[in-house]
């Protein structure tokens, strides 16, 4: 019964767009107002999909969400019928319509935290949908982020999709952005790696510039309720002084595999004593613990920031071999290029180099790790997954079909008054859950 590790990337939805949401993400502060390329955004996500599953992975995609969120802005009291309330919403208070249309839930790295079924009491696969509390924009994301996970991992013999935890900064949580697992094999009991941004009860170090979005607390209750061991999970701060230059979620410095921990020097508060902890449980499992830590007098905390080096993901090839999937920054920055070339040329446990554009992602935060929620299945837990998600040849043409027919090339902030983007954007997601065949999903269509 081999267990192999999934990746479903989150398809980026037809409101993609800049609007510079997420203030302590330097690109997407950077990129504010610029001019999106919906239609360019999703084909270079799906063409990542169609490589990855091309190269022998397990890839399954995930839905966009409905946006602009009518709900969101009927809450905040936006009321008339739904031309008048984008158009209100619009001339009264344009930033809170751009938080209503953002295509975020792209980024399924925050969708959830995931907890195969080796390292649960109850041997079932565990979902936390990531409550996302610390921006408005995302913080919307996680009911519809629950109906997607329940309606593609339907059977609850084998999968648990939980509710998100109270949404509240004391309990504010990223998902899986922050949370990695180690293990010798992906069937075998691994440990799992929190990594928070700050503790709301326990006195400690934390940034002064730039929010800590994850909490000590919000971690250990996803650990609590997904019922893992203590003795096989590991909880690490990361740095603050990281985080205040641009590092918002632990993917943007680390990223790991089975045995192997790929970050920078400064990712972790106590580093060595991080080390030391994670060797020691991973010895207890019977696996080997390995880090490649990258010195700051190579790539400094700025170009990792820039070059997503660390956002990206290091996955086991069909022959068991490590590739490391990179945005095209990496080889854009010089520094990084020199590094991932020295890395290739040496004996270490990553073999393999996969070089991706996702430029319009990449201009809102969101790298190659930050596109993808990894679920480790078993054979059994793979047949169970509604079959029309996973990307093979004839799903990769009807998608590329899809976007082709409904999305725009070109969305500029202004565009977002228009309400004929909701429109659009209905009609397209309604043959998108045909397509996928996940029933309905969306308000719209209940
Ligand atoms: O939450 N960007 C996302 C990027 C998420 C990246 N995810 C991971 N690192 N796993 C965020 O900051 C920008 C949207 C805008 O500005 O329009 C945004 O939400």
């Amino acid at each position: 019964m081999e267990a192999r590790e999934a990746n479903f990337d989150g398809l980026v939805g037809p409101t993609h767009n800049y609007a510079g949401l997420s203030f302590g993400n330097v690109a997407s502060q950077n990129n504010e107002k610029s001019v999106a390329n919906p239609k360019a955004a999703a084909k270079q996500g799906l063409r990542k999909m169609k490589q990855l599953a091309d190269l022998g992975f397990l890839q399954g995609v995930l839905p966009p969400q409905e946006r602009p969120s009518l709900r969101l802005l009927r809450e905040l009291g936006f009321s008339g019928n739904e031309t008048r309330v984008i158009e209100r919403a619009a001339k009264e208070a344009p930033e809170l319509l751009a938080a209503a249309s953002s295509a975020s839930a792209m980024w399924t790295a925050n969708a959830a935290t995931v907890s195969p079924s080796a390292d649960t009491h109850d041997g079932r696969v565990h979902f936390t949908p990531a409550n996302l509390t610390s921006k408005l924009h995302r913080a919307i994301e996680h009911e519809a982020t629950r109906r997607t996970l329940r309606a593609i991992f339907a059977d609850e013999a084998r999968f648990a999709v939980h509710d998100a935890l109270p949404g509240t900064p004391a309990l504010g949580d990223e998902g899986a952005a922050n949370h990695t697992r180690f293990c010798a094999e992906y069937g075998k009991r691994g440990v799992e790696f929190f990594v928070y941004g700050r503790s709301e009860y326990r006195r400690g170090p934390e940034p002064k510039r730039y929010p800590a979005r994850q909490t000590f607390e919000a971690s250990r209750a996803v650990a609590q309720r997904h019922g893992l061991d203590d003795a096989a999970t590991v909880y690490a701060q990361q740095s603050p002084d990281v985080i205040d230059a641009g590092v918002f979620h632990n993917d943007v410095i680390a990223v790991g595999n089975r045995e192997t921990l790929f970050c920078h020097e400064r990712a972790f508060v106590d580093q060595s004593a991080v080390y030391d902890q994670l060797r020691t449980q991973l010895s207890k499992q019977g696996a080997a613990f390995n880090v490649i830590e990258v010195p700051d007098a190579q790539v400094s905390v700025a170009d990792a920031v820039t070059s997503y080096l660390f956002n990206s993901q290091l996955l086991t090839r069909p022959d068991g071999k490590q590739a490391l999937v990179v945005p095209q920054e990496c080889r854009e920055n010089p520094r990084v290029a020199e590094y991932l070339d020295r890395l290739m040329s040496g004996s270490g446990p990553i073999d393999d180099l996969l070089v991706f554009d996702l430029r319009e992602s990449m201009k809102n935060g969101g790298g190659p790790a930050c596109l993808r929620l990894r679920v480790v299945l078993n054979e059994q837990e793979r047949t169970a997954v509604k079959p029309g998600v996973w990307i093979d040849d004839t799903l990769f043409g009807r998608l590329d079909a899809w976007i082709e027919k409904h999305y725009r090339d070109r969305l500029a902030p202004a565009d977002l008054a228009d309400p004929s983007l909701l429109v659009e954007s209905r009609t397209a997601l309604d043959e998108l859950t045909q397509i996928l065949g996940v029933g309905s999903l969306y308000d719209f269509q209940r």
